[in-house]
């Protein structure tokens, strides 16, 4: 294992080769499901599913909501795979661990990654149960150094400074804003900026006021070392956080983040949600 706890090379072409030799289904998308939204995996067809547990290298999933489970399968036809259960800082997970998951996409040939979550709403536009296509974010984190990329790169994988100007595919936000307009969802669809936190503690009073201030539209702990990850080698991007619930803003209000409205607002947009997501990916072009 490399000096930063990640994996090398070698380690993700193992764990990608393996899942290779047990499955025909070669997957250009890749879907990772946010909390309560495990929904997503159960649309696909033909599945073929590995418990987290039993899969080399794989670190487990620990947190409630989330399933711990690789899904192989096809949405009208095309080949997918989902992560039913994504790792978090908050887990205790280096973050090399974390997009372990998004490396061995990679390494199966998928060429386009979405990723889903739940997330605060900080925009006093945003309501809960607004689906917000994510065109840039914030990574907190990695301001303090906590990057998925730092340590030794390696170049197969991708540049040392990898460009993040570009991190959200455009086109690919058209398309979901099209599809959207087309499944009549033009009243909860959405557009921002997503700042990532290291959780678990949600945020106080002050720390919302802050990221709404730094031009933050959602907050959430999650998508961000993804995306990166994914944009270092190479893979497109697209992004969509749940607005499970309004982040606190002022000292008069009575409202308490928890996590049981994130998964309760979850299961409310669940249908919406993979409607969407499939339509998306089924109109995605991979020359
Ligand atoms: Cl309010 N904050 C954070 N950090 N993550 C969340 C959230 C809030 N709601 C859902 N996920």
């Amino acid at each position: 294992s490399e000096p930063n706890g990640g994996y090398s090379y070698e380690d993700c072409k193992a764990t990608a080769d393996w899942l290779l030799s047990q499955t025909d289904i070669r997957p250009l998308v890749g879907i990772v499901c946010g909390s309560g939204l495990g929904g997503l995996a159960n649309m696909l067809k033909d599945q073929v599913v590995f418990n987290y547990k039993d899969i080399p290298n794989f670190p487990q999933s620990t947190v409630h909501g989330h399933a711990g489970r690789l899904v192989f399968g096809t949405l009208k036809g095309r080949p997918c795979i989902c992560m039913q259960g994504r790792f978090h800082i908050y887990e205790g997970y280096p973050l090399q661990k974390i997009t372990l998951p998004i490396r061995i996409f990679k390494l199966l040939g998928v060429k386009t990654v979405v990723l889903t979550n739940a997330a605060g709403g900080l925009n006093q536009d945003y309501k809960v149960g607004d689906v917000m296509i994510i065109k840039d974010h914030i990574n907190m984190p990695g301001f303090a150094g906590n990057n998925p990329l730092v340590g030794p790169n390696d170049e197969r994988f991708g540049v040392r400074f990898p460009c993040m100007s570009d991190a959200y595919d455009r086109e690919l936000q058209q398309l979901a804003m099209d599809v959207g307009l087309e499944l009549g969802y033009g009243d909860f669809l959405k557009e921002g900026v997503y700042c990532v936190l290291g959780g678990p503690s949600f945020e106080t009073i002050a720390e919302c006021r802050m990221l709404h201030r730094m031009g933050a539209d959602a907050v959430g702990m999650s998508t961000v070392h993804e995306a990166i990850t994914a944009r270092h080698c190479g893979m497109r991007v697209f992004a969509l956080s749940l607005i499970t619930n309004q982040a606190v803003m002022d000292y008069e209000s009575k409202e308490k983040a928890n996590h049981e409205e994130v998964l309760q607002t979850g299961k409310d947009r669940a249908m919406q949600l993979e409607q969407l997501v499939s339509t998306i990916v089924t109109r995605i072009e991979h020359s």
